[in-house]
């Protein structure tokens, strides 16, 4: 009796044979998941960008915000670019300190980029004289001691390498065969001869209308035929879906997805890594600081983990070849918490029930025990709903051998810790738990105006907030916070809100475990707002009533809290609901430069008693033009208006369009506005 996996590979076989399925290479299933595991295994890698580029550290003319496109965002000539090359000598480069700083974060390997799109090589190499070894004081080879480094401590080494390239004069246009065959391909089979085993080949560039799948598929061949156990991300073809980075197609080039800058949404079997970096920027730049938080970085991993990912987190590091002190940091923190939780985060898989809320991840152990990643654990309790652990097993928090106690009831699994336990001791605490799924009812639904709320809402004055569920189940709610049970208020008619207040429910079926908890913040705004002008989508907070909810946006511009508008002015009308004498009018703006986010130019005020006729009140001019020294900044306006009305419009002038000592001279100009209000 031929066994289902055997015969799923004579099937592969036959199909691949009769030209039905075209693969990169004969590789069986099979042997892609042996060649594929120690990459699955290892879960974490460091990404490093490091080149030319550290030189300038994002300085160049006035501007401070460029990274490891300097050269080509600050349109900087080959020359001139090619002298800061030249003053490339990190003299305190060192190794074995990177590598172990990578392997104490619990990071397995090391993707570094050989060649950005830059065209400066990091290796000394002989197919090109554009490089660290013939170009620059150091005449070193940083590739090959961090290939020796990486062996000597149990890392893998991977490559970066842009497919793109700004400074060969073959890499555009008609002659991109010959820097393809006589550049390209000969610098990669100098790095995957002569610094040892390559753990991955992770291209980039590929956007390029110059390249293709088929090259793709061409180069991936070529790539497995000098190093056959050599892993290949999709970059080195045209498959990618955009930053979201997974394949468009079964049969597109490469071994694995590649999202960028964020983390799947939903769990996948396919394999995929998602890179990330810790500040703004890939390459270094020594102005920004806006750098993650460590609790956050944790966080992503735990994410990444329950989704059946793995986590790039990149270093930028500094032309004396050091690591920015924020990355250490980060590093040291990281390092704690996966040596702790190890058994959590390398070798487990996707466990079908892989979320519980915004606070809660599952992962699977091979021998069979689950992993709850939780972070945000009011008090010293935690409900767990998607788990049922098996009568008398014992749960315990891993890097603790104290058993916890825990009962199950019809609301979930209560998990009580230790009685001097400090809950923000670890950003993310991992329970490890014998069980398995719990039958649970379904969530209900939060509805306003007969549409399904938000997370967070804003209203005028008060609305009706209808809950509903599965048939057959009851549903119980509270308005203060605390998380719902079946001994909660039990949900019968719409409830009347006029105030505000987090709301949350939860449903119960007979048959089954309570549900997930669902919540809504419900915001009451002070006035009703009429926008006569559209914000962005992207920067939209909870609509038009967050300029009156009261809640502060911080310069951190996807904060959530800000309205966005590019190009055009804010121009909101307030309803004070009534005739009413006022002092004065406010608003906060936000000054993000490097953003392109500017303060208003000018601020008009009018008033109104019926909302058709308007008359001015206030025409104020911001005289203040904006400098790229400005720094980011929540900037306040109060103009005192005395004047009796229903209605008040304000109209705040947008920049309008980018200064010309700007990177994004001539385009568009952002507003961000969060709060307008009078008093
Ligand atoms: O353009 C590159 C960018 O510089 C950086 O290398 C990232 C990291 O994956 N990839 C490209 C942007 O998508």
């Amino acid at each position: 009796m031929i066994s289902i996996k055997r015969q799923l590979n004579i099937l592969w076989m036959l199909l691949l044979l009769s030209g039905v399925l075209y693969a990169q290479t004969t590789e069986t299933p099979d042997q892609k998941y042996a060649r594929m595991a120690w990459w699955k295994d290892a879960r974490l890698g460091l990404f490093i960008h490091w080149g030319a580029y550290a030189v300038p550290a994002g300085d160049y003319k006035g501007q401070n915000n460029y990274g490891e496109w300097i050269m080509y965002e600050a349109k900087i000539p080959k020359p001139e670019y090619e002298q800061m090359a030249a003053q490339l000598n990190p003299v305190q480069f060192n190794a074995e300190a990177w590598v172990q700083m990578a392997k104490d974060a619990g990071m397995k390997y090391i993707v570094i980029t050989s060649k950005h799109h830059d065209g400066f090589s990091m290796f000394h190499s002989q197919v090109s004289d554009y490089d660290i070894g013939d170009r620059t004081p150091f005449q070193r080879d940083p590739l090959k001691e961090l290939a020796d480094a990486c062996r000597r401590n149990g890392l893998k080494l991977c490559f970066y390498h842009s497919i793109m390239d700004w400074h060969h004069p073959d890499a555009k246009g008609a002659d991109f065969p010959k820097y393809r065959d006589n550049f390209l391909k000969p610098q990669l089979r100098e790095l995957l001869t002569n610094y040892g085993d390559i753990g991955v080949l992770w291209f980039d560039g590929e956007w390029i209308d110059e390249w293709t799948e088929e090259q793709g598929q061409d180069l991936y061949r070529y790539v497995r035929s000098l190093q056959p156990g050599i892993i290949v991300n999709n970059r080195v073809g045209k498959g990618r879906n955009s930053m979201q980075g997974m394949n468009k197609s079964e049969d597109a080039a490469g071994d694995f997805g590649t999202p960028e800058q964020e983390i799947l949404g939903e769990k996948s079997t396919s394999d995929w890594e998602s890179c990330m970096t810790m500040n703004d920027h890939w390459g270094y730049n020594k102005n920004d600081k806006n750098f993650k938080s460590s609790a956050d970085l944790i966080w992503n991993i735990a994410d990444i983990t329950a989704k059946g990912g793995n986590y790039l987190l990149n270093v930028g590091p500094t032309s004396e070849g050091t690591f920015p002190k924020e990355s250490i940091d980060r590093l040291k923190d990281i390092g704690q918490w996966t040596k702790r939780n190890a058994e959590a985060i390398y070798g487990t898989t996707v466990w079908e029930e892989w979320k519980e809320g915004e606070d809660i991840r599952y992962a699977q152990g091979k021998d069979g025990a689950i992993y709850a990643f939780v972070r945000n654990i009011g008090g010293n309790q935690l409900i767990l709903k998607r788990i049922n652990p098996k009568p008398a097993s014992d749960i315990f928090v891993l890097g603790d051998n104290r058993p916890l106690k825990w009962k199950a009831d019809e609301n979930g699994v209560s998990v009580r810790f230790p009685e001097k336990w400090d809950a923000a001791e670890q950003p993310v605490w991992v329970l490890k738990i014998k069980g398995e799924k719990a039958a649970t009812a379904e969530i209900p639904v939060i509805s306003i105006a007969n549409l399904p709320a938000k997370k967070t809402e804003a209203f005028t004055g008060e609305i009706w907030v209808k809950l509903s569920a599965a048939p057959g189940t009851k549903i119980f709610y509270t308005t203060d916070g605390s998380a719902p049970t079946t001994k909660s208020v039990w949900y019968k008619k719409p409830i009347r809100v006029n105030r505000s207040m987090t709301l949350k429910a939860i449903a119960k079926s007979t048959d089954k475990r309570s549900s997930e908890t669902v919540m809504v913040q419900l915001v009451k705004a002070k006035y009703g707002v009429q926008i006569g002008q559209a914000y962005a989508s992207k920067y939209a907070s909870v609509g038009s009533l967050s300029l009156c909810d009261g809640k502060r946006g911080t310069t951190n511009f996807s904060d959530g809290k800000w309205l966005g508008f590019e190009g055009v002015d804010l121009d909101v009308t307030l309803d004070l609901g009534g005739i009413k004498s006022i002092k004065g009018v406010g608003l906060s703006c936000l000054r993000v430069i490097p953003s392109w986010i500017f303060l208003p130019v000018g601020v008009q005020i009018s008033s109104s008693t019926d909302g058709k006729t308007f008359t001015i009140v206030q025409n104020n001019a911001i005289t203040a033009t904006a400098t790229d020294k400005d720094q980011n900044a929540v900037e306040t306006f109060h103009f005192p208006t005395a004047v009796s009305c229903r209605y008040v419009r304000i109209v705040a002038k947008n920049q309008g369009a980018c200064p010309s000592w700007h990177p994004g001279s001539g385009a568009k100009a952002w507003l961000f506005v969060d709060e307008v209000w009078v008093d």
